[in-house]
């Protein structure tokens, strides 16, 4: 059964006791961060403030802050279930004879199930208000912030020429109570869409839905194609068509089960200075000039609460969001790289600066042809470091990958250095958005990769010998 809304995966939370409230008053101007940041290393649970500074809103922060609760909040045992299921809509033998076409009746069905539902009456229409932040508990993360940001935002914008919607997830900065920020970075759909906004030039409409069931918030943040409406994906995953209602101001349709809309406009002439932000990389991201955000409308449900994330040195909640992705993604890149067995984005690299990959290598100079394939798939342009390994070695055992980095690599040969687009969030670099990216190829060589001296057999002890030792253990008397 799909969570109707926030507030209902929140009691689901709570039911399985992985949510605390904190009944004692908190400020949202950096105590809230402390506090999650000890509860996010830790491992620990939701947290539900219900008694903010200056707010009469309660704060949900840190709800995806494990595998479980991410497991929870797209109702799986494991992401890989979710894995599965696109594959097998994406085998086209289902489709092909008469026979299949029947047998693959129920996931018709299933698909019928994805595409939003159009409705006139909405929870988050329920209270209409002239816009005013400033009853909002938004948080100022870190010290050297900006300011205060909306770190949880569901920007929907509608393109101008297919009259297509897309939801990302980029966060605003509040500049006065009725402005923000409109951080769509270079390469994302928003911004393209702004693009060809600024064309027509004048207003371009937007809204910002806080606070959806979990399903539609992850779908904000997931890296599709253009092509494919978040609300669809997020119908998808949580098996039940997500309701949309069209806005008060303008004729955007927005999850009618949200907390919170924000309506409004963004001047496509009209740039600010957005920034700094501690960001998920662990570091402050740079301030740099982008759109501003005019607030028409506030509509919201009559006792909405507010959700939020923190994001800053990894692990944090963000990292789930990843490792969803990391699951769930995996079957689209397979169909361009078939070779691929697994991989793992390390919370360390935050989404995409580092992917260790694993292939059945089957022809040389395959484990350089997959890195250069990655970096031509979306988002995975953005990839700093890509480690191929073998499929013997398991690309989430970091202590393997590692001795097989260590040990399997002549530098000239095996490390691959490209020059290309960079995420926006990277410092590093000499320029923004432009600089160089790194793949080690930690696979076996072969002769035909120029290899022509014996390449050595991993150490192993035989099975018998294993077996033995296992039997006699007790009679050694060492434990
Ligand atoms: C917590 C969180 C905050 C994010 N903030 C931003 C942001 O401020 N700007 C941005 O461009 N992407 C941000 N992202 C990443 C985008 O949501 C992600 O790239 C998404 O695929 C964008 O959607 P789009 O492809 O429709 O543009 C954030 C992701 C998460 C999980
Ligand atoms: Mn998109």
């Amino acid at each position: 059964m799909a969570y109707k809304d926030l507030q209902h995966f929140t009691k689901h939370l709570e039911e399985k006791n992985l949510l605390r409230r904190v009944k004692t008053e908190v400020d949202s101007n950096l105590e809230i961060t402390e506090i999650v940041d000890r509860v996010s290393k830790a491992y620990g649970s939701a947290l539900l403030f219900e008694n903010v500074k200056n707010s009469p809103y309660p704060v949900l922060i840190n709800a995806f802050g494990t595998y479980e609760r991410m497991n929870l909040a797209l109702e799986v045992d494991d992401m890989k279930d979710i894995a599965d299921e696109i594959v097998d809509l994406m085998d086209m033998s289902n489709y092909v004879s008469l026979m299949n076409k029947i047998k693959s009746v129920p996931k018709l069905a299933r698909l019928a199930k994805v595409f939003p539902k159009k409705v006139s009456k909405a929870l988050c229409q329920e209270v209409v208000e002239e816009p005013d932040l400033s009853t909002m508990p938004i948080l100022k993360c870190w010290p050297e912030d900006g300011g205060e940001f909306i770190t949880l935002p569901l920007v929907i914008t509608k393109d101008p020429e297919t009259g297509m919607q897309n939801m990302g997830m980029y966060r605003l900065q509040v500049y006065d109570n009725k402005t923000t920020g409109m951080h769509w970075h270079l390469h994302k759909d928003g911004k393209l869409i702004y693009e060809k906004y600024k064309k027509l030039g004048g207003r371009m409409p937007v809204a910002v839905a806080i606070g959806c069931d979990p399903a539609t918030i992850y779908s904000a943040t997931a890296p599709l194609p253009k092509e494919i409406d978040e609300m669809i994906f997020a119908g998808f995953l949580r098996k039940a068509p997500l309701e949309i209602v069209k806005c008060i101001t303008n004729d955007i349709y927005v999850p009618a089960n949200a907390e919170f809309i924000l309506e409004g406009y963004v001047n496509v002439d009209e740039l600010k200075l957005e920034g700094p932000f501690g960001d998920h990389t662990g570091y402050y991201s740079l301030s740099d000039m982008y759109p501003v955000f005019h607030l028409t409308k506030i509509t919201r449900r009559k006792n909405p609460i507010y959700p939020a994330t923190v994001v800053g040195k990894p692990p944090m909640e963000d990292c789930y969001l990843g490792k969803a992705t990391e699951k769930i993604f995996l079957p689209l890149l397979k169909l361009q790289c078939p070779e691929i067995i697994d991989m793992n984005f390390p919370l360390e690299g935050v989404f995409h600066n580092c992917v260790i990959v694993s292939i059945d290598k089957k022809y040389p100079g395959q484990a350089k042809k997959v890195m250069h394939s990655l970096w031509g798939i979306g988002q995975m342009m953005y990839t700093k470091m890509i480690v191929v390994v073998d499929k013997q070695v398991n690309p989430h055992d970091l202590s393997t990958v590692a001795w097989k980095v260590f040990n399997n690599i002549d530098a000239a040969r095996d490390v691959v250095i490209v020059e290309g687009p960079l995420d926006a969030l990277d410092h590093a670099s000499n320029l923004p958005y432009y600089g160089h990216k790194m793949g080690i190829d930690a696979t076996k060589k072969w002769s035909s990769e120029g290899h022509t001296r014996e390449w050595p057999n991993d150490i192993e002890m035989t099975e018998d010998i294993k077996r033995l030792v296992s039997k006699r253990w007790k009679e050694y008397g060492i434990d």
